[in-house]
């Protein structure tokens, strides 16, 4: 037995390396490649040389983001929430790594699969990097380039092999094969890593953003001293750029530089507008407080936020262009490819819909839309709230749809009202205070519509009336505390809410697709 396998080990034929050596050529060969593409795409990134995204690995994962099928996009944010890019990044890392070990395997018998496979492999993702939004063929390059180090890895490894490295004896063919596989391996993830540092203009947007002041406002907001209620653990009245939730399709953040920005007024229109960064600063400019919330936020979730925005309104750029009769909705594109389609109503109508450039009297975060964003009240994120904005086509429900509708999600998306407590956190212990009171508090919305009056019920009691900040407008959710004379031991409290016309909240539970969740809020808490 130990006869025939030194034998077999000690044959000069191929199939006689060890299959570790073979694997670890396909991961010498993967690094190399991702290594190569992730640097040349971070250099065409930084230098403006990139129309759309040349990294194949963000192409691919954009292409894939794409193309997720609704269950699996649900299951992502519910299990995930708002890390699930992270994991989608790792997930796509551990694919690779697969897939470069099942390529180095098949390389030791049947090296033709090996070397097809890897061209199909960097074929895909030449497809995903030229039929991402704004691509241009010089996009290929990272790619390409990035492949043929591969496959020349890969042919250099054919030689190892040929040689039967992977006999027991440490030889020198085995040592070259450590040396090499290390070499590739730690070489693919600097590249990578120096790839992700200088990619994009990141730096000189961050610079130019840093230098951005908001521009004056006739009547700047005013928060009114009344507005917010001071119990510690809610939710900041305004939601500070830092701390505010952020919802999109974009594995990359799309870096737009502003001096470069040009929006287009396109489709039924009496005459195309385009504008630029210049012009519209030049426009008089207005401030609006708006809480933006996502269609997917749960019951109770934090998928909204409330802010002041600088902007000039929508329904001037509109009026320049001249809408034609029949239109009923606007497209609104994303320098990445999103849209939005909006009613049209909503964007003339004397409302705050605004072309975003500050929010809470900064620059816009990269994140959430820098240069230029819509913002409108009233509707959810994904009929409206369109970032890196840069065109808006005026049309019609019937000719064009925004990215979520066949991805299952209503055309229209008007808000609905809702409730959320904040204090006391499920789960928690809590002790009353000096008066022997507990605080329930939170914050409820309905935007463009106001919110009159919110509920909370402790156990199966009453509903009492819950004291309300002052409303500041209809277009901002508004926070509320009941200060309630505790008695000990576990408790649940349930909050509802009340709008401008004195409808109350629907306890009635409906999931986020396809057009908001409904349902009451409620938190189980301890006093102690
Ligand atoms: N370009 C782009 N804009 C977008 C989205 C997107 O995926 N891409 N998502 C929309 C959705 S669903 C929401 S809820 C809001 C969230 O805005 P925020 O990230 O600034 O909070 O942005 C909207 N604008
Ligand atoms: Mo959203």
């Amino acid at each position: 037995m130990s006869t025939v396998r030194e034998a077999e080990e000690t044959t000069h034929e191929p199939s006689a390396a060890r299959a570790w050596v073979a694997v670890l050529g396909g991961v010498a060969a993967g690094a190399v490649t991702i290594g190569v593409a992730e640097l040349l795409a971070g250099l065409m990134e930084r230098f403006g040389w990139s129309g759309g995204i040349p990294s194949p690995v963000i192409a691919v994962g954009e292409a894939f983001i794409d193309r997720t099928p609704p269950w699996l996009k649900d299951f992502a944010v519910n299990n995930f929430g708002t890390n699930d890019k992270a994991v989608l990044l790792a997930g796509i890392g551990v694919v690779l790594f697969l897939l470069s070990c099942l390529i180095g395997l098949l390389l030791r018998r049947l090296p033709v699969a090996a070397l097809v496979g890897f061209v199909v492999l960097i074929a895909v993702a030449m497809a995903a990097v030229l039929t991402r939004p704004g691509a241009r063929p010089a996009d290929l390059i990272p790619t390409v380039v990035g492949g043929l180090m591969g496959l020349w890895v890969l042919h250099r490894w054919r030689g190892l092999l040929s040689v039967g490295v992977g006999r027991r004896e440490i030889t020198t063919e085995r040592r070259q094969v450590l040396t090499w596989t290390m070499l590739s391996v730690v070489g693919g993830g600097l590249a990578l890593a120096a790839g992700r540092a200088v990619s994009g203009s990141a730096r000189a947007i961050q610079a130019a953003r840093a230098t951005f002041v908001a521009p004056e406002v006739q009547h700047p907001v005013q928060v009114p001293a009344g507005a917010p209620v001071d119990v510690p653990g809610i939710t900041p009245y305004i939601v500070p750029n830092g701390q505010f939730y952020r919802i999109d399709t974009a594995l990359q953040v799309p870096q737009v530089e502003a001096s470069g920005w040009k929006l287009k007024v396109t489709g039924m229109v009496d005459h195309e507008v385009e504008i630029d960064w210049k012009t519209l600063l030049s426009k008089p400019m207005q401030q609006a407080m708006i809480t933006l919330m996502c269609v997917s936020n749960e019951v109770g979730g934090s998928l909204n936020g409330n802010a002041i925005w600088t902007g000039w309104p929508v329904r001037e750029l509109l009026k320049l262009a001249g809408p034609q009769a029949g239109a009923d909705m606007v497209l609104s594109t994303s320098v990445d490819g999103f849209t939005a389609g909006t009613p049209i109503g909503a964007l003339t109508d004397d409302r705050n819909a605004l072309l975003a450039v500050a929010m809470n009297g900064k620059a816009l975060p990269v994140e959430h839309g820098y240069p230029v964003r819509l913002v409108v009240p009233g509707l959810y994120g994904y009929v409206s709230a369109t970032k890196w904005l840069t065109q808006l086509k005026v049309t019609t429900y019937a000719k064009d749809q925004g990215y979520w509708i066949p991805r299952g999600w209503s055309a229209m998306g008007p808000v609905k009202i809702s409730s959320r407590i904040d204090v006391p956190r499920d789960g928690r212990s809590v002790s009353p205070g000096a008066d022997g009171t507990v605080p329930i508090a939170g914050v409820a919305w309905d935007q463009h519509t106001g919110v009159s009056g919110v509920q909370v019920r402790i156990d199966d009691g009453p509903w009492q009336s819950a004291k309300l900040g002052e409303q500041a407008t209809v277009d901002a959710w508004r926070q509320w505390v009941l200060h309630w004379p505790a008695t000990k031991g576990r408790h649940t409290a349930t909050v509802r809410a009340v709008d401008a016309k004195g409808q109350v909240q629907i306890s009635a539970e409906a999931p986020p697709p396809p057009n908001g969740s409904t349902g009451l809020h409620s938190v189980t808490f301890t006093v102690s």
